[in-house]
């Protein structure tokens, strides 16, 4: 460590304004580039104090494990699910996340995906497309989004975000989540399928991890009925897929949404046929601005700690 930079890992690639920054600041280890895992943390083990983080790979205790200085894990995104947090609390490893900087562009989206099941916009441009237009006529209708209910599991920033875009489309807000919230007006439902049943729409932006695993199953699909649109903003591992797969194809629900899969970036082939269903490449976030703001605060967070100063958005 000559130059006298910390030694941090970077574990996936990362865009180019974060990536030629963090290398500017840090000496950077990538990790999805070593051929040989083993060399590379018996390399890392004694100089690595930090890592930046991103995407679904595990950073769990045997990752911790081989990084016995580790001080500091700062993710590229505000969900942190793939980090063992009673790994790192035990460790004593600060997790840092990006809040705020990206609620605005997730919420567009999650609303955009809203509109692109029940208008049918995905449908349409493959209708367009295929040339259908003009051999097979006008599109089947769709479903209009004023006077409906819109069914929130997790209102945190972002849902919250969400709740008040639909608001302006006429729509009205239900929400899930661990506790009714007293600072807001909208009706709580204590359980999934109580809100499935209560709601036209049903917009997931909760947190991943075990606490939400298969939130949304059968029973749940079942409660939102036929005429029913699930929305997916939040993480693959909160639905059960197989569940979604049987729902979509028996009809036990109208349509999905879905920014984020269970084993990405490997979508079920089921769905892919599907006219009723949309499918995007988790890019909720995915806009130059929010991804900026991302990679700034990712590692402002690095920059904090290794200052001696307190990280900006801890998680722990
Ligand atoms: C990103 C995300 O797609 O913030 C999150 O939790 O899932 C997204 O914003 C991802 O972290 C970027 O790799």
């Amino acid at each position: 460590m000559s130059d006298g930079k910390v030694d941090v890992i970077q574990t996936v690639p990362m865009p180019a304004f974060a990536a030629e920054r963090l290398a500017e600041l840090f000496t950077v280890h990538h990790l999805w580039q070593a051929d040989d895992a083993d060399r590379f943390f018996a390399d890392a083990r004694d100089r690595v104090r930090g890592v930046a983080a991103s995407g679904p790979g595990p950073l769990d205790r045997a990752f911790m494990d081989k990084l016995p200085k580790l001080e500091i894990i700062a993710n590229f995104a505000v969900g942190v699910d793939a980090v063992d947090l009673d790994a790192a609390r035990e460790k004593k490893v600060i997790v840092t996340n990006t809040p705020d900087v990206l609620t605005d562009c997730v919420a567009d989206f999650a609303m955009g995906m809203v509109i692109a099941v029940m208008r049918r916009v995905a449908q349409g441009d493959r209708y367009v497309r295929a040339g259908r237009w003009a051999t097979k006529g006008d599109l089947m209708l769709a479903t209009s989004l004023k006077g409906k209910t819109l069914g929130i599991v997790g209102l945190g920033r972002i849902g919250k975000a969400l709740a008040r875009r639909a608001e302006a489309f006429g729509m009205t807000i239900v929400y899930h989540g661990r506790n009714p919230q007293a600072e807001v007006d909208y009706a709580y439902q204590a359980t999934p399928a109580a809100l499935a049943a209560a709601c036209d729409c049903l917009v997931l932006t909760c947190p991943g991890g075990a606490g939400t695993h298969h939130l949304v199953d059968a029973d749940v699909l079942r409660a939102l009925g036929p005429n029913g649109f699930l929305v997916n903003a939040a993480r693959g591992s909160v639905v059960d897929e197989a569940a979604l797969i049987a729902a979509l194809t028996d009809g036990v629900i109208a349509g999905a949404a879905l920014d984020v899969f269970a084993d990405e970036p490997h979508v079920p082939a089921a769905l892919l046929p599907m006219e009723n269903v949309v499918l995007q490449p988790h890019q909720a976030s995915a806009t130059y601005e929010t991804r900026k703001a991302m990679g700034d605060l990712m590692i402002d967070n690095l920059v904090a700690h290794f200052a001696g100063d307190p990280p900006l958005t801890p998680v722990i």
